[in-house]
């Protein structure tokens, strides 16, 4: 995608009559992916809550009095565990995730090395998202074999300062230019039903696109909206809105694998269908994301099967 990619462009193709709009996100999906696969990948939160940041829609933060306490660090045998259920159940992608504000060197940083390695040995793809970082601990990430690394823009530049003080959007660009130096992949994607307008999603999508090259991973995030959080109040997003985001971002990003992630609770079967056709082609797997729900793993089973549906193989496995 050119980098004088303009808002307009963007607004454009977000606003196209819907079935133009699916019509066409869906030929670009299946020139680039096999359209009838989709990518499990379980969640797992390594270090939950306490968090120094004041994200406003995130339970996890300190700022906010919400049900979600600080824990210690989970150890690196439970989390392989963990992992390797997930790969038993199907999962080929196993992400970790840590309350950090930014990694910090020591034994926790060097735990997350010791699950990254871990993850890697079952032959699943390892995701991490710990926050800001550094070039060395980029590095050493990469050393350990890390495949991606989950760092969200979550929204516009000018929406931004409305939902995260503690660090600033160049801050976020800078932690993924500093994963794409060390040459792991970039996941980083949003969320919306924050209070943000059209434009703002439009605007995110664009910068996603404009960056080079694009992120391999984009997840689409629904507001999970918090008790105790200040977005605890916000109504939801009519379904037909992410069906319309993932397409424009399918679009703009073809050969990105766009996630449909949190959120999906609160879908029905059709809307996530009609977002599998206008090309996300990854969900979170198992019945928790970090803190809030998730369907279980046999409603997913279900829904994969009835549409049709199939679990995407691990990179390298010959489909069956
Ligand atoms: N602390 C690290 C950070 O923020 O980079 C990593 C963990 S953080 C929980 C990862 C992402 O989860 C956030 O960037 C946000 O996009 C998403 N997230 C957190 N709470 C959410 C919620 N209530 N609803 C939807 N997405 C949420
Ligand atoms: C992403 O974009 N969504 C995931 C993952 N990256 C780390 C996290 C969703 C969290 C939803 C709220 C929770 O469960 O705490
Ligand atoms: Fe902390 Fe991440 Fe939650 Fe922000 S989104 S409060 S950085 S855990």
């Amino acid at each position: 995608m050119a980098s004088e990619l303009t808002l307009s462009d963007v607004r454009a193709i977000h606003e196209l009559p819907l079935p133009e709009l699916l019509f066409r996100a869906h030929e670009v999906h299946r020139a680039h992916h096999a359209a009838d696969e989709v990518q499990l990948c379980t969640l797992l939160s390594v270090k939950t809550g306490g968090c120094a940041e004041d994200c406003a829609y995130c339970p996890q933060s300190s700022h906010y009095e919400t049900p979600v306490s600080a824990e210690k660090s989970l150890a690196v045998p439970e989390v392989l565990e963990a992992a390797s259920r997930a790969h038993a159940a199907g999962a080929t992608r196993f992400c970790m995730g840590a309350a950090w504000r930014e990694v910090k060197d020591g034994p926790a940083f060097d735990n997350v090395l010791d699950m990254v390695r871990g993850v890697r040995a079952l032959g699943m793809e390892a995701c991490v998202t710990l926050g800001m970082l550094n070039d060395d601990q980029a590095r050493r990430l990469k050393d350990a074999g890390l495949t991606a690394y989950n760092h969200n823009l979550d929204t516009s530049r000018k929406h931004y300062g409305s939902i995260i003080t503690t660090r600033t959007y160049d801050d976020r660009l800078s932690t993924l230019a500093r994963v794409r130096q060390a040459g792991i992949t970039v996941c980083s994607g949003g969320i919306i039903g924050m209070g943000e307008s059209v434009d703002d999603r439009c605007d995110m999508l664009r910068t996603l696109a404009t960056l080079e090259p694009q992120p391999e991973s984009v997840p689409i995030n629904t507001l999970v909206a918090s008790e105790g959080t200040p977005l605890a109040n916000l109504p939801p997003v009519d379904p037909l809105e992410l069906v319309r985001m993932i397409a424009t971002a399918r679009i703009l990003m073809p050969k990105s694998r766009v996630r449909l992630s949190a959120g999906r609770l609160s879908l029905s079967r059709e809307a996530q269908v009609l977002c599998f056709f206008a090309g996300a082609n990854s969900i979170f797997y198992g019945e928790k994301l970090l803190t809030t729900g998730n369907p279980d793993v046999d409603a997913d089973r279900a829904l994969l099967e009835t549409a049709g549906l199939r679990a995407a193989p691990a990179d390298g496995e010959v489909r069956s």
